[in-house]
C-alpha cells in the first residue's frame, strides 16, 4: 500500500475534572489526530498522546510533531508498505520518540486492517468483545471528597482503582480507602515521585494488600526499582521505565518489578507492544494495559489490543465520560457491567465526529502526493 496523503487534527479538550498527578494539574487534553489515506481512499486514524509538559516522559506533543513531520513522515512515504510490522523497523533510525512513532504505526495498522476487510483485533490471538477496566484517580487532599469519588466509581462499575500518590500524600488516603472500602481492587502510582531514600516508608504499604505499586521512582531507574522490589511483598509495576521490549527484559532480569503497565504509545507501537506481550507471558508477568487521558481513536486501539485474553488484569481504559464532556468518535465508549466493549467494525472500528472535531481540533495536511 501506498500513503498518498496525511492530514492532522490539533484538538484541545476540556477534562470534566482536573486530573492532579506528582508531576502536576491537567486541566485539558491537548492531542493530535493522525489522518493516512492509502492510494484507493482508505484512511487509518493514529492519536499522538504526548502531554504538553515534559514531565511524564520526555517527549512533548511540540517535540513529537516536530519528529513526525520532519523524520518519520519522510520514512513513511519513502517506499511501498506491505505491512505494518515493517514500520518499527523503518523508524529504527530514529533514536526513542515513540510516541511520535506510534501515532503513525497505530494509523499505518488501522489502514492495513481496513485495507484487508478486517477488525483490527483480528491480528491478534484469543481475543474476547468485553474488557475489565478500571480507573485512575487523581490526587485529591480532601479525603471525604476522594471517598465520594471512588464510591462513585465503584458504584458505575469499575473493576479497579488506581489511586495517585505521593510524598505526603499516600498511607493516610490508602488507609481511608481500604478501611471503607476492605476488597476493592486497589492499587496505587507514584508517577517517580519517590527515591530509595523512601523504601522504609514504602514498606508500610505492605499492609493494604494493593494489587502493585506502580513507578514509585525515577522512570530512568531500574536499580533502586530492584531493591524496593526485594524489601516488598507487593508488586511493583513499572511504567515510565518502559519503552522497548529491551527495557522489560531488563528489568526482569534485574528484578525490578512483577508487573508491566503496558502503554502502546509509550513503546513505539503495535509490533513493539505485541513482543512485549509475549515475553511477559513467557516470564509469567503480569501485564495489563494502562492510558495516556486518550480520545476515542485511542481508547478504540487500546481496547482492541486489549482483547487479548492475556490482559485479565482490569485497564486503565474508562469510558468517555470519566475524562470528557464530549468525544471525537460518533459512539463515544460507554460502561457496561464494568466493562468496555470492542468496537466491531473495520480496524480500531470507530468513526470521527466531525463536528466535535471542527468546534475543538485544528486541521492541517503534513503531506500531499497527488496535490489533491
Ligand atoms: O501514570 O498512568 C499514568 C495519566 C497521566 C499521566 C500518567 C498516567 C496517567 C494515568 C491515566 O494514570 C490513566 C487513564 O488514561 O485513564
Ligand atoms: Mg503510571
Amino acid at each position: 500500500m501506498e500513503i498518498c496523503r496525511i492530514d492532522t487534527y490539533r484538538v484541545r479538550l476540556p477534562l470534566r475534572t482536573p486530573f492532579e498527578t506528582s508531576y502536576g494539574l491537567l486541566t485539558e487534553k491537548a492531542f493530535d489526530l493522525l489522518i493516512l489515506t492509502d492510494e484507493l481512499g482508505n484512511q487509518g486514524l493514529g492519536e499522538l498522546v504526548a502531554f504538553e509538559q515534559p514531565d511524564y516522559i520526555e517527549e512533548t506533543l511540540e517535540t513529537a510533531r516536530i519528529i513526525v513531520t520532519k523524520h518519520l513522515i519522510p520514512l513513511l512515504i519513502q517506499d511501498e508498505i506491505l505491512h505494518p510490522e515493517e514500520i518499527s523497523e523503518r523508524f529504527s533510525v530514529v533514536k526513542g520518540n515513540e510516541m511520535a512513532k506510534s501515532s503513525l504505526e497505530t494509523a499505518v495498522w488501522d489502514l492495513y486492517a481496513k485495507r484487508q476487510n478486517q477488525s483490527l483485533k483480528t491480528f491478534f490471538t484469543d481475543t474476547r468483545k468485553m474488557i475489565p477496566v478500571g480507573v485512575s484517580v487523581g490526587i485529591q487532599r480532601d479525603l471525604d471528597l476522594l471517598l465520594e469519588q471512588i464510591a462513585e466509581y465503584v458504584n458505575q462499575g469499575y473493576q479497579r482503582v488506581k489511586l495517585k500518590i505521593k510524598p505526603g500524600y499516600d498511607l493516610k488516603p490508602v488507609a481511608y480507602i481500604r478501611q471503607q472500602f476492605p476488597r476493592l481492587e486497589l492499587m496505587v502510582d507514584g508517577n517517580s515521585a519517590y527515591t530509595v531514600d523512601d523504601i522504609p516508608h514504602l514498606q508500610k504499604l505492605d499492609q493494604f494488600q494493593l494489587a502493585m505499586i506502580e513507578q514509585p521512582f525515577a522512570a530512568n531507574d531500574f536499580l533502586d526499582h530492584s531493591l524496593l522490589q526485594q524489601a516488598l511483598q507487593t508488586k511493583i509495576c513499572l511504567d515510565e521505565n518502559i519503552r522497548s521490549l529491551k527495557d522489560c527484559q531488563l528489568a526482569y532480569a534485574l528484578g525490578s518489578c512483577q508487573s508491566i503497565n503496558l502503554k502502546i504509545p509509550r513503546v513505539g507501537g503495535i509490533t513493539e507492544a505485541l513482543r512485549i506481550v509475549q515475553f511477559c507471558q513467557e516470564k509469567e508477568l503480569l501485564v495489563w494495559l494502562g492510558g495516556m487521558f486518550e480520545s476515542g481513536i485511542g481508547r478504540a486501539l487500546n481496547l482492541q489490543f486489549a482483547s487479548q485474553k492475556v490482559f485479565t488484569f482490569p485497564g486503565d481504559i474508562s469510558a468517555y465520560n470519566r475524562y470528557f464532556y464530549e468525544d471525537v468518535i460518533t459512539e463515544p465508549f460507554e460502561l457496561e457491567k464494568g466493562s468496555l466493549r470492542v468496537p466491531s467494525g473495520l480496524g480500531i472500528g470507530v468513526k470521527l465526529n466531525q463536528a466535535v472535531l471542527n468546534q475543538w481540533g485544528q486541521r492541517e495536511t503534513l503531506y500531499n502526493k497527488n496535490k489533491i
